[in-house]
C-alpha cells in the first residue's frame, strides 16, 4: 500500500450529477499519465461531503469497474452519519477497495471517546483495513500521539491519512509506530514528510502533478535532497497558483485543457470566472 496515491476529484455535469465518462477518463489519466501508485476516492477532492450516499455509492462503482486491479484503491467512506459510513464502508468492501477510510467525526465537538467508538464501530461492521484521515483545519479535530496509539490498538486500523503540518506530531507519529502507514497529506509538504520516512501520500494536485511527486517521493527515499527540492519548487509554484485561483475548480480545468472531461464542481462551490478559466489554462501550458 506505499506510495503516492491521488486523492481522486470528481467530474459532475452542469446538474450536479456524476458524469461518469469523466470520471472514468480522469481514472485513465491518473493512471496513464500520471502513473500513480493508487486513488483515494471519495475524500475532500472528490467532494464527499456534498455528495449523496447514492452518489457516493456510484463513485466506487464506476471508478473500482475502470482501475479492476491496475492501481491500489482506498475507500473514504467517513460520514456524519454513523450508519451511512458503516454502509459505505461494507459496499466498498464488496466491491473490492484494498482498504478504507474515514475522517474522523465534525462538527459536534466529540470527544475522544467518541471519537474512538465511531472508527470501532465502522471496523466491527467490515473486514476490511482502516486508514485514519486526520485533516484538523477542515474538521477542528486534533489528536496527540496517545490518542493515535489508542485508535492503533485495533488491529484493523493500519495507518494515518496525516494532513497538517505539524512535523513534530508527524515524527512522533513514524518513531512509536514503525508499521503502521502514515500518508503525508499536504502536496505542498511532500519532500518535508517523506524526508521524515512517511509511506506515501495522498493529495488532490496529483490528479495533474502527480509525475513530479512520484519524483520527490523517490528522489528523498534515495537520499538526493537537493535534487527533491528543485522538484518541490516547481511543484510549490503551481500548488500556489492553484491554490490562488480556486483548488478544485483550477484542478479540473487543468485537467480539461489537456482534453480530460473533469466537469464542473457541485454546488455550493462556484464556477471559475472567465479569467480564472484562462489562468489555469496557462498552467496547464506552463507546468503539465
Ligand atoms: O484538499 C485538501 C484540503 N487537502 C488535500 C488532501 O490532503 C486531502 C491536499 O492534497 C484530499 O485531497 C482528499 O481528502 O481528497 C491539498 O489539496 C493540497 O495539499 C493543496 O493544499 O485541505
Amino acid at each position: 500500500m506505499n506510495g503516492i496515491y491521488t486523492a481522486l476529484i470528481c467530474s459532475f455535469d452542469e446538474n450536479g450529477k456524476v458524469n461518469e465518462k469523466g470520471l472514468r477518463e480522469i481514472v485513465r489519466h491518473n493512471i496513464d499519465v500520471q502513473k500513480v501508485d493508487g486513488l483515494y476516492v471519495n475524500g475532500s477532492s472528490g467532494e464527499n461531503f456534498l455528495m449523496s450516499a447514492d452518489q457516493k455509492k456510484k463513485v466506487f462503482e464506476i471508478v473500482k469497474d475502470e482501475v479492476k486491479d491496475e492501481v491500489k484503491l482506498i475507500a473514504q467512506v467517513g460520514a456524519l452519519d454513523i450508519d451511512e459510513a458503516v454502509e459505505l464502508a461494507q459496499f466498498a468492501t464488496d466491491l473490492g477497495y484494498d482498504a478504507l477510510s474515514a475522517v474522523t467525526p465534525f462538527y459536534y465537538r466529540f470527544d475522544f471517546e467518541e471519537v474512538k467508538d465511531y472508527y470501532n464501530t465502522i471496523l466491527e461492521n467490515v473486514d476490511n483495513k482502516m486508514i485514519i484521515y486526520s485533516i484538523p483545519a477542515l474538521t477542528g479535530v486534533s489528536m496527540n500521539l496517545e490518542q493515535f496509539a489508542e485508535l492503533f490498538e485495533n488491529e484493523k486500523v493500519i495507518g494515518v491519512k496525516f494532513t497538517a503540518p505539524d512535523f513534530f506530531l508527524l515524527e512522533r507519529i513514524r518513531h512509536a509506530f514503525p508499521d503502521k502507514l502514515i500518508y503525508s497529506g499536504f502536496d505542498e509538504m511532500l519532500l518535508s514528510a517523506a524526508v521524515l520516512n512517511v509511506d506515501g501520500a495522498i493529495g488532490s494536485t496529483f490528479n495533474v502533478n502527480g509525475q513530479r511527486a512520484k519524483q520527490i517521493y523517490a528522489l528523498a527515499k534515495e537520499s538526493r535532497i537537493d535534487e527533491a527540492r528543485e522538484v518541490q519548487k516547481v511543484t510549490n509554484d503551481l500548488i500556489a497558483e492553484i491554490l490562488a485561483n480556486g483548488l478544485y475548480q483550477t484542478i479540473k480545468e487543468i485537467l480539461k485543457a489537456q482534453g480530460v472531461d473533469a466537469g464542473y464542481c457541485r454546488k455550493p462551490m462556484k464556477r471559475l470566472t472567465e479569467d480564472k478559466v484562462e489562468n489555469a489554462k496557462a498552467m496547464a501550458a506552463k507546468y503539465c
